[in-house]
């Protein structure tokens, strides 16, 4: 066979391409977004010109800024449009999703203050990845219990006075729930007692700041004085390919915390956890910001906003649930009578995606991009059909 990578004739070969896709279909019938049945997952499908501008950019590395400075200049008109997006912050860096960045946020906040207890605090409804996080490095993670509320912020206080922690990790659009913390009051503790605060806004980052300013939420999320750093990601709402997370500092101090020495390299550092980075996530989301700007964001953040609430009105009128009211495009639910495992497992066998929201013993739709309002509709029917 000839070197089928460098030269086009095997590629060109329709026998070769027939092989080849039949291998692919075999594993190709995976659930789809656009079938309206995975409602309960954080994620969606890539807009076309992000799956573009990712595959023009495929090859690069965006841990190598020499090489592929383009790379790095796109990056730079990210992190201004995030600046402008939270009135605030200084330097980003690209991370693999909110996993990544709550980890890299607390590997700086520990490196920031060395002689902290070895302790972070976070409410209950933290997410799964701050546990991790702690258990990687060995601290020690006290959570506030919330009772499915956004943390209160007098409660916070007292927790910090009594552990003196080296970080505080709250979350604006919590996984189960939607639920924001309230930044603006907790970011003036966190300036009180010097302590290091981030905020992982992995789901609700691109959603918050919009509904704020529409007057739907109470709470704002910006880089008020005490916050150290937020992470946001693009491939949640922001209809980049997965990864596309990206964690933003409010000082480059920060961001220089998490660079490493790498002589062997032409740029002599390595900065985040990751080494290797796909810069195509770096280019599929600069292309949709240069489109459509920040404006994108805002029509995503209403319209799934509006498809919850409708959502919401619709399982309602089912008299046998219990639907709590969103507050980010997160709907709740859960049957009167019916265990929600076995709801579920009900819901499973037709067909559709759900995830659980166990702290409330209840089943989580999250609206995504693609979800319609159709969608819903089917889903409520198939909904009162099971429970009926
Ligand atoms: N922070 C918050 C508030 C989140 O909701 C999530 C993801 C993360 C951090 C982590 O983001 P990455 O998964 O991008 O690292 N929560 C998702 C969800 O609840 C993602 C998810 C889904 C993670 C399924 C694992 C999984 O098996 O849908």
């Amino acid at each position: 066979m000839k070197n089928m990578f460098c030269h086009g004739e095997v590629l060109l070969d329709r026998k070769f391409w027939e092989a080849v896709l039949e291998l692919l279909k075999k594993y190709s019938n995976t659930p789809h977004h656009k079938d309206g049945k995975i409602l309960g997952s954080m994620t969606t499908t890539p807009h076309p010109l992000a799956v573009y501008a990712y595959l023009m950019f495929i090859h690069t590395n965006a841990s190598d800024p020499v090489i592929f400075k383009e790379i790095e200049n796109m990056m730079n008109d990210i992190i201004y449009e995030l600046i402008k997006l939270y009135h605030g912050g200084e330097s980003g860096i690209l991370t693999s999703g909110g996993t990544e960045s709550n980890i890299a946020a607390i590997l700086v906040a520990k490196k920031i203050f060395p002689n902290r207890s070895n302790t972070v605090i976070a409410p209950d409804t933290v997410h799964v990845s701050v546990d991790k996080a702690c258990d990687i490095m060995n601290c020690k993670l006290v959570k506030i219990p919330t009772n499915g509320n956004p943390v209160n912020a007098s409660i916070l206080e007292e927790y910090v006075r009594k552990y003196n922690p080296f970080a505080v990790v709250i979350t604006a659009g919590t996984t189960e729930r939607g639920l924001i913390d309230p930044v603006k009051g907790i970011s003036e503790l966190a300036e009180e007692y010097n302590v290091y605060l981030h905020v992982d806004a992995a789901y609700g980052g691109l959603l918050i700041p919009f509904l704020y300013r529409h007057g739907i939420i109470g709470e704002n999320l910006k880089f008020y004085n005490g916050v150290s750093s937020i992470s946001v990601d693009f491939h949640k709402n922001g209809l980049a390919p997965i990864p596309s997370g990206i964690l933003l500092f409010n000082s480059k101090r920060y961001s220089e915390k998490i660079c490493y020495k790498a002589e062997y390299t032409l740029y002599g550092k390595y900065c985040g956890l990751l080494g290797t980075r796909p810069g195509g996530s770096v280019a599929s989301i600069w292309i949709l910001l240069k489109i459509y700007g920040l404006d994108l964001y805002e029509k995503i953040a209403l319209k799934t906003y509006n498809i919850a609430m409708y959502t919401y009105r619709r399982l309602s009128a089912l008299k046998e649930l219990k639907v709590f009211k969103p507050i980010l495009p997160i709907v709740v639910f859960k049957h009167k009578y019916i265990d929600y495992i076995e709801l579920l497992q009900r819901i499973l066998s037709k067909g559709y995606f759900l995830y659980k929201s166990p702290s409330l013993e209840a089943l989580r739709i999250v609206i995504m991009p693609h979800v319609e309002k159709s969608h819903i509709d089917d889903f409520v029917n198939i909904v009162r059909e099971i429970i009926q």
